[in-house]
């Protein structure tokens, strides 16, 4: 039988180390199922497709499935309208330099006489002028396939732009005539002969300059944002801030940084220490603080850190830097550890005392809240994340979409947090964790929500996909039954204004649906709790049962 371009194009994809096709088919996919097909009969090496009942869902877990293990995925989309419902999920992934292929098929463009012409209405009405058009400026690279015999190439080429430094999504769209080309001679791969370029170290002359500063420093402050995606680089980060007392401030972090039963670890807010800093360490962060509410102070040195530093892709992004280094985190932390080994610390012992008091009068102070808020009338954020330390192991990855603090819950160690990305792309979290369950089948994988990022998840689809796919994970929801943020934003803006009023919820308040009986509908565990005493023992119910295979949902009603 002639070999048809789909067929050279999935085995392109599992060439290149890619294990699943999260996919949601429609009329476009026909010669990729066939293709499926026809591989089956001889076990050919192909990614394993995964059905994903909506489009957000099946990107979060490709992003969540890299970056638990750094393996890029490939997902495919129907036409124009599947990836136009992808185009959230996609933004919180190319914010956060997720390598990914999206692909979608791109409606028949011949009328009629090809293998594969329109057959159907709606070939006419999804196809666009330019379907690339609407994602373009979230991607890296973008291609239509042309022609059948380019099915390797152009994977070639779409996954050494999308885990080229600094990494992201790249898109590619499929004609169905195309995939579906009968081709007489065998397609060509470039993969052997296409050496990638390695991601930036750091320069010695910039490694020393930071040493020198470091050793000068009375006040360092380290913030990070995206360090620890790359666990090592936690795991150097820890030992130097407590060999040189550094204090780090994970700023709307993205993964685990510093553990918060580190010493020198600060919170999650940079404004108290930067206020006072001499020297402001930024590795890897967007945006390290808000310039409208805090700013170092003036002579202060900063220094940026980061595969892409200046975060190219941020339109308007003006944070001071006396020292710009292109180069990964690890190269920077590791040149600093034996850079500073060998400079005096004049300032160490000072720094050591000083930070010591402070930290433990942190910790103790976010011991005390946790120990209030266990005694208060109603759940609320502390208590929860507090409470969260009784189910959370060595093992333990927490998804988190805003709702996880720190200060009150302690991780295990590097690679176990993955939060949203800074461009808050809702209804990441959820699927996610199902991404983050298929790498850590062994993990107990807690995603963290509030009740409106729950619902952004589209809630039955990821559950849907848990049950089918048996990726039990249990998801806390922080039930406010509000759009807080939102209600914050208006406070914030018009603190004194009518809006304050009625408190800010105006435009804020959502429904309050028994979110534990979805469980009924998907073989989960489901429970609600109110009270804050009742919460340690749910928590344990809920993750017995997940330990036990099955998915769980406590819906936490917080005052
Ligand atoms: C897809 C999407 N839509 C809307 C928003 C705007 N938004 C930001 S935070 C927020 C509220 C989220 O509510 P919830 O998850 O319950 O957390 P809470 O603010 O109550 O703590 C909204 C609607 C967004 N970030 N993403």
């Amino acid at each position: 039988m002639t070999r048809i371009a789909a067929e050279y194009y999935l085995e392109a994809l599992a060439e290149h180390g890619i294990e699943y096709l999260f996919a949601n088919p429609g009329t476009d996919f026909a010669p990729i199922v066939e293709a499926y097909a026809r591989i089956a009969r001889t076990n050919g090496r192909v990614p394993r497709p995964l059905v994903v009942p909506h489009e957000n869902a099946a990107v979060a877990m490709a992003h969540g499935y890299t970056v638990a293990t750094g393996k890029p995925q490939a997902v495919m989309l129907h036409t124009n309208v599947g990836t136009a419902n992808a185009i959230n999920m996609l933004i919180n992934a190319s914010r956060d330099r997720v390598p990914m292929l999206l692909t979608s098929g791109r409606t028949p463009f011949t009328e009629s006489g090809a293998e594969g012409s329109r057959s159907v209405h709606i070939h006419w009405s999804q196809e666009m002028f330019d379907q690339a058009g609407m994602l373009r400026e979230v991607v890296k690279w973008d291609y239509e396939m042309k022609r059948g015999d380019q099915a390797a190439t152009t994977v070639d080429r779409a996954m050494e732009i999308a885990t080229m430094s600094p990494q992201g999504p790249v898109y590619l769209s499929l004609p169905r005539e195309v995939l579906g080309e009968p081709l007489s001679s065998p397609v060509e791969s470039s993969l052997a002969h296409r050496a990638r370029p390695q991601p930036p170290v750091a320069r010695a002359e910039d490694i020393e300059t930071l040493a020198d500063w470091i050793a000068a420093a009375k006040k360092p402050l380290v913030i990070t944002g995206h360090l620890g995606r790359d666990p090592r680089d936690a795991a150097v980060l820890a030992r130097l801030a407590e060999r040189y007392a550094l204090p780090v401030v994970p700023y709307q972090t993205r993964y685990f940084a510093i553990g918060s039963d580190h010493p020198m670890f600060f919170g999650g807010a940079p404004g108290p220490m930067l206020q006072h800093a001499d020297l402001v360490i930024v590795f890897d962060t967007d945006v390290p603080w808000l310039p409208s509410k805090h700013n170092p102070p003036k002579g202060a040195r900063v220094a940026q850190i980061g595969e892409d530093p200046l975060f190219a892709r941020l339109p308007m992004r003006s944070f001071p830097s006396d020292l710009t280094i292109r180069a990964t985190c690890l190269s920077v932390l590791d040149g600093l550890e034996t850079a500073l080994a060998a400079r005096d610390m004049p300032h160490l012992t000072e720094r050591r005392t000083r930070l010591g008091e402070e930290s433990r009068a942190l910790h103790g102070r976010w011991a005390a809240e946790a120990e209030a808020a266990g005694k208060a009338d109603s759940i609320t954020l502390p208590w929860l994340n507090h409470c969260l330390r009784g189910v959370i192991d060595a093992d333990t990855k927490v998804v988190s979409e805003y709702s996880f603090l720190h200060e009150y819950c302690p991780l295990p160690g590097p690679g176990s947090l993955y939060a949203v990305s800074l461009a808050g792309g809702l209804g990441w979290g959820l699927g996610a964790s199902l991404g983050i369950k298929m790498a850590n089948p062994g993990s107990l994988v807690v995603s963290v929500l509030g009740d409106g990022a729950y619902m952004f998840a589209n809630p039955t689809a990821c559950h849907a996909t848990a049950q089918a796919l048996k990726l039990p994970t249990l998801t806390v929801i922080y039930n406010n039954a509000l759009y807080n943020a939102v209600r914050r934003a208006t406070l914030d803006m018009y603190a004194t204004g009518v809006a304050a009023e009625a408190d800010g919820r105006f435009m804020a308040e959502l429904p309050t649906p028994a979110f534990e009986k979805l469980m009924a509908a998907h073989e989960g565990y489901g429970e609600r709790v109110d009270r804050p005493g009742d919460l340690p023992a749910a928590l344990q119910r809920a993750v017995a049962a997940v330990r036990g295979g099955r998915q769980a949902v406590l819906n936490v009603v917080c005052g």
